[in-house]
């Protein structure tokens, strides 16, 4: 009698593996895989790798033929190669697509971030791996909000702080003022780290001319929120890298006015961009939206430490009191609908008739 005549289909057969069913007969065979068999002194053995295209988690696979007759057990899985799901980057949506190589993905930014750094796409590298890319996606802000600010020379009260304050006020005595004897008037801003700065936004920027603090005349003016038009918005040619923002008094042209030094008035200054490097704050402190570091203690204490109100958001006032929704503010619950304005906004007398505000009433007193 023949025994049974086994076929290896695809490899080449050796002479243990076939007809006289000695040994152990055909190794296992794997998809994609090659298979080289060799024999040495204590037996037979055969080695697996993958075949041009394809890749394995494993470099190689060898199997041996034991004495039982069986081979020993293992297994190589042979695939295409492929980069696997993209790395994610904060803040930042990527394009669908294929994860195979040669694929290319795109990075977008999320609305209120910017990115930063490049290139904004990543490729499916021949090994296997995503291409490099220094992307960040940064949260655009105003990085000169209560940030420190100085100035030439400061006319009374009007401290260079005054413009990072937050407030818009264009009366003068709320806008930084340099002095008028001062011949080359500026007004700075240090950010206290590295910035991006994409945008400056004048909130009602005055330049006067004048021999004295009261006897000026206006060469220029921009209006801010408030005036008759929007707020003035200088853009960066394209975004600047820095830690100091300056504002002089020369580039105006006062060539008409008779007076001899141009006087720098500044009501707000919002400088839009980004700190690319994460600042970090101590334990002790809470951080802003615009990434100031305040004292803890002084969060929820109804004071805007932060400039924007981020330090007192989502604090809850305390039960019978109001929150005003712009400002935070709790004002206490008597001066809902007594018609007097509270909240800077008016919120406290708006929709006063209506059954929403009535009950708004009778829940908090
Ligand atoms: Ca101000
Ligand atoms: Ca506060
Ligand atoms: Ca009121």
């Amino acid at each position: 009698m023949f025994g049974p005549i086994v076929l290896c289909l695809g490899l080449l057969l050796p002479p243990w593996c076939g007809a006289n069913g000695e040994q152990c007969g055909c190794p296992p065979e794997f998809p994609n895989a090659e298979a080289e068999y060799t024999e040495l002194a204590n037996g037979f053995f055969v080695g697996y790798s993958c075949v041009e295209g394809y890749e394995s988690t494993i470099s190689e696979l060898t199997l041996g033929c034991l004495e039982d007759g069986s081979w020993s057990t293992g297994n190589i899985v042979c695939s295409v190669p492929d980069c696997g799901q993209p790395p994610e980057v904060p803040n930042a949506d990527i394009s669908e697509g294929e994860t195979s190589i040669g694929s290319t993905r795109i990075y977008t930014c999320q609305s209120d971030f910017y990115m930063w750094g490049e290139p904004n796409s990543i490729t499916c590298l021949e090994d296997g791996s995503w291409s490099d890319t220094t992307i960040g996606c940064h949260l655009v802000i105003n990085v000169a909000l209560k940030r420190a600010a100085s100035q030439s020379s400061t006319h009374e009260t009007c401290e260079a702080s005054n413009a990072v304050d937050g407030g818009k006020r264009d009366e003068y005595l709320y806008c930084s003022h340099t002095k008028e004897d001062d011949p080359a008037a500026w007004w700075m801003v240090n950010f206290g780290a590295e910035a991006v700065v994409i945008e400056t936004r004048l909130a009602n920027l005055d330049i006067f001319v004048g021999t004295d603090a009261t006897h000026v005349a206006q060469c220029a003016h921009f209006d801010g929120p408030g005036g008759p038009s929007s707020i003035e918005m200088i853009l960066c040619t394209a975004p600047v890298s820095g830690r100091f923002l300056r504002i002089t008094g020369g580039g105006a042209d006062c060539s008409s006015l008779s007076y001899k030094y141009p006087i720098l008035t500044l009501c707000e200054v919002e400088v839009i961009g980004f700190f690319p490097t994460p600042i970090e704050c101590d334990a002790q402190s809470f951080q802003c939206l615009t990434m100031l570091c305040i004292p803890i203690s002084e969060q929820c204490n109804q004071v805007d430490e932060c400039g924007d109100y981020s330090d007192e958001e989502g604090c809850p006032c305390a039960a019978g009191w109001f929150k005003c929704p712009d400002t935070f503010d709790c004002i206490t619950g008597e001066w809902v609908c007594d018609g007097i304005i509270d909240c800077g906004s008016g919120a406290d007398e708006e929709e006063c008739g209506s059954s929403l505000y009535r009950n708004l009433k009778s829940d908090i007193l």
